[in-house]
């Protein structure tokens, strides 16, 4: 069976092949399968798209001009830019190189962005013109390469990808356990942390996106539409990476927006449209609207990730758009992407499912108290072992600790069982983390400014629950004896410093901040009192 009487589940998916060989970089890998004559990426807004010959191509030209440049394996990227056909090529021309990439939201501000810089230290970013200020108000050396062309400025990709690739550019050996991507994440605990993943992890999670979407792109071929985050392992893992590998036809949108993204289905015929739950919310409630105006015929399937979907929401949504399956993907950006997804239809009708385990991936659900890993249909915390999880946290030992095991299982945060046959149901999260719109909040930054407040004492920021956003963030502030700060004073000081999916939405008074012997803050005991009323 999967679940052995050491207690832990095995995957009930066929494991991973292991790729060819330990030195190969994941992008060698990924193009290993060619598709030459396919279209790769399309820009929905301007139509500009790169065949798979193109594709690999601009890879090979700017990975050239990356190493004349004298870019070297274990140097950090930054890549701060919203999606686009661009975003991938970057991505994968650092990799080839044995190079890192590190990424960071658009809608961070330049405080935001200095702090990532700070602590992952890169020697270029690739960026947008708009967006190129706020790096430069980050770091101000920080070498700037722009992602779209500019009148006939040379520092750019354009000009990167025109040129031949030399042959006897420096290249030194990537190895699969070699440092891949560094992205950001709080995990369990604490500000937002570098998460490092290998070149092994990234190969196993693109190993892991041809199994659950090759046969179909065998068979009749699939266009995606690409709206969630490449900068997020989510959009990366699929995006930047995995379907690249696939052969699939990516149209990619800059950001979400609701009409961009329903036209392109219309426009470019898209079969599957991967989503955060927040975006199903809106679809679902506007469906009567969506289906008189667009013709989403070719849309088959809708995936879900990155946050929980409501019974309410799948139900609904299932009986306006009859003909679109809803499949699922739980994951982490600590797990390098998917964990667990419902893979078919069949699979995804199991109500309320995380769905199977990742090929090769293990799992124990571990006591929270007793720290006793728990059999079939008893909840604890979630643990994951297997090919895709972080090599850690980037020079961070004391999370990298909490947060793995010295036999390799990581501590996910999130409250699950796994029934008799197999399937992950994901019930609470034991980490203060938040989300917003599927982007994470970390809690320990928004108190730690907070605290910053001459008027504030104390505080502890919570998730509370939002039919739209999925949580807001919402404070508990304990006044200084003197001050009598309002609501709206402490909202628009965070919104002054933070991103907007940061900004505290919510804010309630309390004499002191319930907090266990060590300090800890009993965030539990103030989402009940704040759900309570
Ligand atoms: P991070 N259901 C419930 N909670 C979820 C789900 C889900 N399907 N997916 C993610 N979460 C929560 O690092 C959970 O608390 O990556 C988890 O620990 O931003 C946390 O979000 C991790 O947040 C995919 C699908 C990647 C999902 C992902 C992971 C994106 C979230 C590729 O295809």
């Amino acid at each position: 069976g999967f679940c052995s009487s050491n207690s832990i589940f095995y995957s009930k998916r066929k494991p991973l092949p292991l790729p060819p060989s330990h030195y190969i970089d994941a992008t060698t890998f990924i193009s290993s399968r060619s598709h030459h004559g396919r279209v790769a990426l399309i820009d929905a807004s301007t139509g500009r798209q790169f065949t798979y010959q193109q594709l690999w191509s601009a890879v090979e030209a700017v990975t050239s001009s990356l190493s004349n440049m004298g870019i070297r394996k274990g140097d950090v990227i930054l890549i701060l830019s919203p999606n686009s056909i661009y975003f991938p090529v970057v991505c994968l021309a650092v990799m080839s190189l044995g190079a890192i990439i590190t990424t960071t939201n658009p809608l961070n501000t330049t405080r935001e962005i200095a702090k990532q810089i700070a602590d992952s230290k890169p020697v270029l970013a690739f960026t947008t013109s708009p967006l190129a200020p706020k790096i430069r108000g980050a770091s101000p050396t920080l070498a700037i390469i722009l992602m779209e062309s500019e009148g006939d400025s040379s520092n750019t990709l354009e000009e990167m990808m025109k040129k031949e690739p030399e042959l006897s550019r420096v290249r030194e050996r990537v190895n699969q356990d070699d440092t891949a991507t560094l992205l950001y994440s709080s995990g369990t605990t604490g500000p937002s942390k570098g998460v490092v993943s290998s070149h092994k992890n990234l190969i196993a999670m693109v190993q892991i996106v041809l199994a659950r979407f090759g046969k179909e792109q065998e068979e009749r071929g699939q266009t995606f539409i690409c709206t969630v985050p490449m900068f997020h392992i989510y959009g990366l893992a699929v995006f930047a990476t995995g379907l690249l590998s696939l052969g699939s036809t990516i149209v990619v949108l800059s950001k979400f927006e609701m009409h961009d993204m329903l036209s392109s289905i219309e426009k470019f015929r898209a079969s599957i449209l991967p989503l955060v739950p927040p975006i199903l919310v809106a679809m679902l409630n506007n469906a009567d609207a969506i289906k008189s105006k667009y013709d989403l015929s070719s849309l088959h399937t809708v995936l879900s990730g990155g946050a929980p979907l409501s019974k309410e929401v799948t139900e609904g949504f299932v009986e306006k758009y009859p003909n679109v399956a809803i499949l699922q993907g739980y994951g982490l950006t600590e797990s390098s992407g998917v964990g667990a997804s419902t893979d078919s239809l069949e699979e995804s009708r199991k109500y309320g499912t995380a769905g199977l385990l990742s090929s090769s991936t293990e799992a124990m659900i571990v006591d929270t108290e007793t720290a006793k890993p728990l059999p079939v249909n008893r909840t604890g915390e979630l643990w994951l072992r297997g090919p895709t999880i972080m090599k850690g946290y980037f020079s961070n030992e004391e999370a990298t600790t909490s947060t793995l095991t010295s036999d390799g299982w990581l501590k996910t945060g999130d409250v699950c069982y796994i029934d008799s046959d197999g399937f992950v149901f994901i019930v609470d999260r034991l980490k203060e983390l938040i989300k917003y719109k599927g982007y994470q909040v970390p809690p320990a930054e928004l108190e730690a400014l907070l605290l910053t407040h001459p008027a504030i004492l104390d505080a502890a920021v919570i998730p509370y629950p939002h039919k739209e956003a999925g949580q807001i963030p919402m404070a508990y502030v304990v006044r200084k004896a003197e001050s009598n700060i309002a609501e709206k004073q402490v909202m628009d000081f965070i919104a002054g410093q933070v991103a907007s999916y940061k900004r505290i939405r919510k804010v309630a008074f309390i004499s002191s901040i319930p907090k266990n012997p060590s300090g800890k803050i009993l965030r539990k005991d103030l989402v009940k009192l704040a759900t309570s009323k």
